[in-house]
């Protein structure tokens, strides 16, 4: 399963797990063990961001509670395995097995007390997890927005959305994943940065950056209301946060994860196919005041009753039942399926799922290395024993010294700037990040249709760049860097020319 980077990092890991005191050792396996599972994702974001929502659509099923139950309150990990099973994990170590619900979802009384829940464990048989684990996190903002405005009345300026409160166990949650998610639901303000770098510091044992963390705009269907397209408005949005936030996340994908989850969970029956198209049939003018609000829709005459108003809504909202309407307007013979497929386009998910895949399952041997390379280093910083400290140290820096692990010391490069630790400038650092994350050399160079004769070239070009900064332009912690850039791109331009 896992990939070459990892699999040095974790022959490592065994190699010297005997050689020092238990304590350290045990610590060392454990890191040796999750190099061998799928990459973790946490799911992040603010409350009701819709992250359990995004968690459905991406596993393909409808198992994370939404908007109620007490399930919401604890973090949810949700992996591969043999047989559905959801397993309460209390703080005390004690696991409760539970059935799934009679809809297949998570059940909405765990039997247990939130607060003495540690975490739940689902492994499910769906194949969308067998590369990825998604934990899924409770909200970040403070339930309780009078702590937000007493705060900021004593310290005088606005104190950033998710800083001060983040709920303990969701910070350790994301802490222990190799790659975040974060949802937002609104376009990203200068303190919603502030914001997003405090949550960095709280998970800091996570180093969340470019490299490993991915930014989701969500529900972009209530950005113009109604039944309105929302794409005009939110993929310009989701640029300009994309740029805004250039340290922190690879992207920002905006998605309707709403319509994702109904469309990739089957939730769309023939029976409400066939509600829809009874309700296209009404005249134009009635539909555009029945889609102007929620309560128009729950109230206004129309050929469906209440319990029908309401499902469609809690499966489409008011857009995803607008674009449904007009599908079947085009088209009064369109079949449930097709609508299905038409939904998920516009959702956004196709571009969500690409980009997942590009940045987080393809890199995932990377971001795994780079996320066992981190622990190692805090493990030989915070080890009491002089010597245990002395054998990691010495082991990792063997290890990154190997030419024939270049690709560990670029990582180990690109994370230190990708963290703050070293400062390039943001090409520079973007550049790096792309040698040190990918063995496509088109996508590094960023020439998707050069020979083989031009991508050497370029690469040549980079490493000579890189050299020059490493001598002139830089002081000497990005001196360091850059030679370990330029070396980077001459073995990039020497494997292209083999
Ligand atoms: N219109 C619309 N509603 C959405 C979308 N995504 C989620 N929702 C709704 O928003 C509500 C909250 O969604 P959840 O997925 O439970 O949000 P969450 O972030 O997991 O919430 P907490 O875990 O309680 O913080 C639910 O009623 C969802 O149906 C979306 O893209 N569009
Ligand atoms: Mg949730």
């Amino acid at each position: 399963m896992s990939g070459p980077l990892s699999s040095t990092v974790a022959t490592l890991c065994d190699e010297i797990a005997g050689k020092i005191g238990p304590e350290a050792g045990g610590q060392l396996r454990q890191i040796g063990e999750r190099l061998g599972e799928p990459l973790r994702v946490a799911i992040a974001g603010r409350l009701k961001a819709g992250k359990s929502t995004l968690v459905n659509a991406l596993i393909g099923r409808r198992v994370a509670p939404t908007a109620v139950g007490e399930c919401t309150r604890v973090v949810t990990r949700f992996r591969y395995g043999p047989a559905d099973r959801v397993d309460v994990v209390c703080r005390d170590g004690r696991r409760i097995s539970l059935p799934l619900d009679d809809d297949g979802m998570i059940p909405q009384r765990l039997g247990v007390p939130a607060t003495r829940v540690a975490y739940v464990d689902v492994t499910l048989t769906s194949e969308k997890l067998r590369d990825l684990t998604v934990v899924d996190t409770p909200g970040l903002a403070s339930t309780d927005t009078m702590v937000s405005a007493r705060a900021e009345e004593a310290v005088g300026v606005s104190t950033a959305p998710f800083d001060a409160d983040i709920d303990a166990d969701s910070a350790g949650e994301v802490a222990a994943a190799e790659a975040v998610v974060y949802v937002f639901t609104q376009a990203v303000r200068a303190d919603d940065v502030r914001a997003l770098d405090a949550f960095r510091d709280s998970s800091a044992r996570l180093a969340s950056s470019p490299i490993n963390a991915l930014g989701v705009f969500g529900k972009v269907d209530t950005l113009v209301g109604g039944p309105g397209d929302p794409w005009p408005v939110a993929g310009p949005l989701a640029e300009q946060q994309a740029g805004l936030l250039a340290r922190t996340v690879s992207d920002v994908v905006p998605v309707v994860a709403l319509l994702a989850e109904t469309a990739e969970a089957g939730r769309l029956t023939a029976a409400d196919g066939a509600a829809l198209r009874e309700l296209a049939e009404l005249p134009m003018e009635q539909l555009r005041v029945m889609l102007a609000s929620v309560d128009l829709f729950r109230t206004r005459p129309a050929p469906l009753d209440a319990a029908q108003r309401e499902r469609l809504l809690s499966l489409l909202d008011l857009y995803g039942i607008g674009f449904a309407l007009a599908q079947y307007a085009a088209d009064p013979q369109l079949s449930t399926g097709e609508l299905v497929r038409r939904l998920v386009a516009a959702s956004g998910f196709p571009r969500l799922r690409q980009t997942l895949q590009e940045s987080f399952r393809w890199r995932a041997d990377a971001i795994k290395a780079g996320w066992a390379l981190g622990r190692l280093e805090r493990l030989a910083g915070h080890t009491r024993d002089e010597k245990d400290r002395e054998i990691l140290r010495d082991a990792v820096e063997r290890l990154l010294r190997d030419p024939a692990y270049h690709r560990l010391r670029l990582l180990d490069a690109a994370q230190r700037v990708a963290t703050g630790t070293v400062r390039l400038p943001a090409d520079w650092e973007a550049e790096l990040t792309r040698l040190a994350t990918s063995e496509d050399p088109r996508w590094i160079l960023r020439l998707p249709n050069a020979s083989a004769d031009e991508l050497a070239a370029a690469a040549r070009d980079a490493a000579n760049r890189w050299r020059v900064y490493a001598v002139a332009g830089a002081g000497p912690a990005q001196s360091r860097i850059a030679q370990v850039a330029h070396r980077g791109f001459h073995l990039l331009a020497q494997q292209v020319t083999r």
